[in-house]
């Protein structure tokens, strides 16, 4: 199936192409850019009629916090309340650093028979902390057909501004006994998530004093209005609701559809860079004027088509 079917398909909601369109966007078939190209503009906001209806969820935290069990739990929340969910669970195996080699890492549990939940691993980037372009492609063609998409990411400290990017909302996951997250709040090393979750609630004490601890660095950083939720993902879980309440209000809080095409014109300049490099910065005039000129440009347009704009530009 084309591209741009694939793309017809998940605008109009029909979740059964999530596969195949990952398949195209993830280059695991022949078809090469083009094809993605077509079908991302087939879910671009000028096709939709405005933004993609999904809430995209960042959910990063160091190996081993508890994402993969919190996903499960969180799935769960959202599919009792209706809500069609989609998972990219950014896979960093391929890297060294990566936090895989975990003997007990769990993974996302759902009802294979649920035809409402789709969940992907997908490879990390080449970029340290940062988000593959196909992950972030693979994100907006699921955003236009399901209700939430997630994109789990391992890290801490600079692997959340990537996902910033992508995301509406950004849940940072906090390990409690552990201050790294603490650390680089404070240190202003680490931009303030939209909301914090302590988890392994169950261990009592410890995560209470990390949720206190949290909240006192919060005020300090004036950013009272983040919200620090437990949870707990072993049986009985905890604070699920609570922390579903938590990023659905950071959501209506939030001009997402500023934020989105803020990261559309971030995004296209990125790639734009990434492939001509300096030279190609100069021939827009500087990375300014480049800004100047995305800025100026049709805000419904995806990425392609603006990266298309900074290359006939260039190219002028
Ligand atoms: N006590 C307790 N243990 C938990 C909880 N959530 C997760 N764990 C345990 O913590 C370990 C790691 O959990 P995962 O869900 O795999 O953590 P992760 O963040 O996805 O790990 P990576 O995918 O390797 O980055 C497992 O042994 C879980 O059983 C919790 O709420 N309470
Ligand atoms: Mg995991």
């Amino acid at each position: 199936m084309s591209g741009a079917e694939l793309g017809r398909r998940l605008r109009e909601r029909d979740l059964s192409a999530a596969p195949a369109a990952l398949n195209l966007v993830e280059a695991r078939r022949p078809g090469g850019p083009e094809e993605v190209a077509a079908l991302l503009r087939e879910v671009s906001p000028g096709a939709l009629g405005g933004d993609a209806p999904a809430h995209v969820v960042g959910i990063t935290g160091p190996p081993g916090v508890g994402k993969s069990s919190l996903l499960s739990e969180l799935v769960a929340a959202w599919r009792c309340a209706g809500r069609t969910v989609a998972v990219l669970a950014v896979d960093p195996t391929s890297r060294r650093s990566g936090g895989a080699l975990l003997g007990d890492r769990a993974r996302i549990a759902v009802d294979p028979a649920d035809r409402g939940v789709f969940i992907r691993s997908t490879a990390a980037g080449d970029t340290l902390g940062g988000l593959a372009a196909s992950t972030r492609a693979a994100a907006q063609a699921l955003a236009a057909a399901f209700d939430v998409v997630v994109i789990e990411t391992v890290g801490v400290g600079q692997s959340e501004t990537d996902v910033a990017d992508a995301a509406d909302t950004v849940a940072v996951v906090v390990q409690p006994g552990s201050g790294d997250v603490l650390q680089f709040l404070k240190a202003g090393i680490m931009e303030i998530p939209d909301v914090l979750v302590v988890t392994k609630a169950d261990l009592g004490n410890i995560a209470e004093s990390a949720v206190r601890d949290l909240r006192s660095a919060l005020t300090a950083l004036d950013a009272r209005e983040v919200e620090v939720v437990a949870v707990s993902s072993i049986p009985p879980p905890r604070g699920i609701d609570e922390l579903v309440a938590a990023l659905d209000g950071h959501r209506a809080a939030t001009d997402v559809a500023a934020r989105r095409l803020h990261a559309r014109r971030r995004h296209a300049l990125a790639d734009f860079a990434a492939e001509h490099g300096e030279r190609g910065l100069r021939a827009l005039g500087g990375r300014r004027e480049a800004e100047r000129l995305l800025d100026s440009l049709d805000p419904r347009l995806d990425v392609p088509s603006l990266r298309a704009a900074l290359e006939e530009n260039a190219a002028r």
